[in-house]
């Protein structure tokens, strides 16, 4: 490790003991940024290093809430607003029993590079709670939802953080938080994006993150003068991003073959069609089922506590959750002649993996590159809202197609490296560059 960067990552760990996940999102960046620092001197000068991994305000709240038997409930509830010197925090809320301070910590760090990139004004922030969705009833989810946000309200606002969903939050969270919002604060605002289209939605958020994602593929695609036409791809997860990489990879002519949960994976030598896809939709998003069933409905195999990485392919989707392809599934991806992997989800690649990657030189964009175009529609969103307009589904398509088009461009600017394109350092420096002139233009900030 670079010495700079051992150092810096010594200052990190000392003030965020045992947040592994934060760390290891710092340090990525910090590789990254740090040759670039040393030869721009003004940045650290200002520690803008130090300045910009600590977040601006940490909120933490108790969320108690009762479930169908009448049992007392209490989770933790909290909202990072990391950096707004570009534009108000917006980030997702995340609900999972995992979630911690480390894990939203990382995803807002992560979420103020990925939002620079965008080329809208937004700042970054991350939320969420350790509930768990699964298995709850309409009427439970609602009730959290009203109990979390009876304490965020005082916290975000269209100017100053607007939240939008994640993990566990889909349009029926997003509705029961709306609805509350609405009641405390008597204002119809702006303060979430990803809301239904009758009360301020946009077009295309549900399907941006994903479309997104293929759209920066097959950017990273075109640099090898290569299409999508009749690549098999697997594809981790089944929610919102999984789903709608699977229905813009078929408009492209591909082949996507696998999807998974958290109980395992299914694989379809057959592919996944549009009329599956419309199948699995109703799975998970109404019926809210898992992906085991998919593998009973269509009679293909179904494996116990996998993920797809084994399965031979030409592009990868992870599209999950964070740390889900390690250095040994990175392996075996490459070696199966994967050429291609987009993170649709956040991290989902540990740092050996990213490794073993870029040292193959296949194409590798990280999630803050290849799945911004979800954060930039719901940027699209409050731009609708301000106006008080709404867009076509083709107008809003149009821009987030242009926008992941763009962010490839910026990556290949500061990330060309003789002949290969390190799209991990080309996101860093060129999200990093936009945060930090103006952490330096507003003064000490
Ligand atoms: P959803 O809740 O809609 O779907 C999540 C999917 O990932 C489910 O299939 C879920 O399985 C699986 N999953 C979640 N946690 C784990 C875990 N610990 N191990 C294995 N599988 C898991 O979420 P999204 O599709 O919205 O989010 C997926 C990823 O994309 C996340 O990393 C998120 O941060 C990222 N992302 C999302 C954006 C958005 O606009 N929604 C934008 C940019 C990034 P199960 O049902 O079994 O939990
Ligand atoms: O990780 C992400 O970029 C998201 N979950 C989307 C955030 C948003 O504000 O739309």
């Amino acid at each position: 490790m670079d010495k700079n960067v051992e150092v810096f990552m010594n200052y990190i760990i000392e003030r965020n003991p045992g947040e592994k996940e934060f760390h290891q999102a710092v340090l990525e960046v910090a590789e990254s940024i740090m040759p670039f620092i040393q030869k721009n001197p003004k940045y650290k000068k200002a520690k803008i290093l130090e300045r910009i991994s600590e977040p601006e305000r940490v909120v933490m709240f108790r969320v108690p809430w009762m479930d169908d038997s009448g049992e007392i409930q209490i989770n933790r509830g909290y909202r990072i607003q990391m950096n707004s010197a570009i534009g108000p925090y917006k980030g997702g809320l995340r609900l999972h029993p995992s979630v911690n301070l480390s894990i939203l910590k990382f995803l807002a760090f992560e979420q103020v590079f990925k939002n620079s990139l965008t080329t809208l004004p937004i700042g970054g922030g991350k939320g969420g709670s350790n509930f768990d969705p699964k298995g709850k009833s309409d009427a439970e989810v609602m009730r959290f939802c009203q109990s979390f946000m009876t304490e965020l309200y005082r916290h975000i606002g269209p100017n100053t953080d607007v939240p939008a969903g994640d993990i566990g939050v889909g349009g029926r969270e997003i509705g029961y938080l709306f609805g509350q919002y609405r009641r405390l604060r008597n204002e119809f605002s702006g303060i979430l994006t990803g809301k239904a289209l009758n009360w301020g939605g946009s077009l295309i958020r549900p399907e941006a993150t994903g479309y997104g994602c293929v759209y920066f593929a097959e950017e990273m695609m075109k640099t090898k003068k290569e299409t999508l036409k009749g690549k098999i791809c697997t594809v981790s997860g089944s929610g919102n991003v999984a789903q709608y990489t699977v229905e813009k990879l078929l408009q492209l002519g591909a082949k996507p073959v696998t999807l998974s949960d958290s109980s395992g994976m299914i694989y379809d030598p057959d592919g996944i069609d549009d009329e599956k896809l419309a199948w699995i939709m109703d799975l998970k998003n109404i019926r809210r089922g898992r992906i085991k069933e998919y593998a009973d409905e269509f009679n293909v195999n179904y494996e116990a506590g996998k993920r797809p990485w084994e399965i031979k392919c030409d592009m990868a989707f992870p599209s999950a959750t964070q740390n889900e392809i390690n250095q040994n599934e990175a392996k075996t991806l490459v070696d199966n002649g994967c050429i291609s992997v987009a993170e649709g989800a956040n991290m989902p690649t540990e740092p050996e993996g990213i490794e073993i990657f870029q040292e193959a030189k296949i194409l590798y964009g990280p999630g803050k590159a290849a799945n911004a175009g979800g954060v930039a529609t719901s940027a699209l969103e409050m731009s609708q809202n301000s106006l008080r307009m709404s867009w076509c589904r083709e107008e809003v398509d149009e821009k987030l197609h242009w926008i992941m088009q763009n962010i490839h461009e910026n990556c290949v600017k500061y990330g060309k490296e003789n002949k290969y394109v390190n799209y991990v350092n080309g996101a860093n420096i060129a999200g990093f560059v936009k945060v930090a002139d103006s952490m330096l233009d507003q003064g000490l900030v």
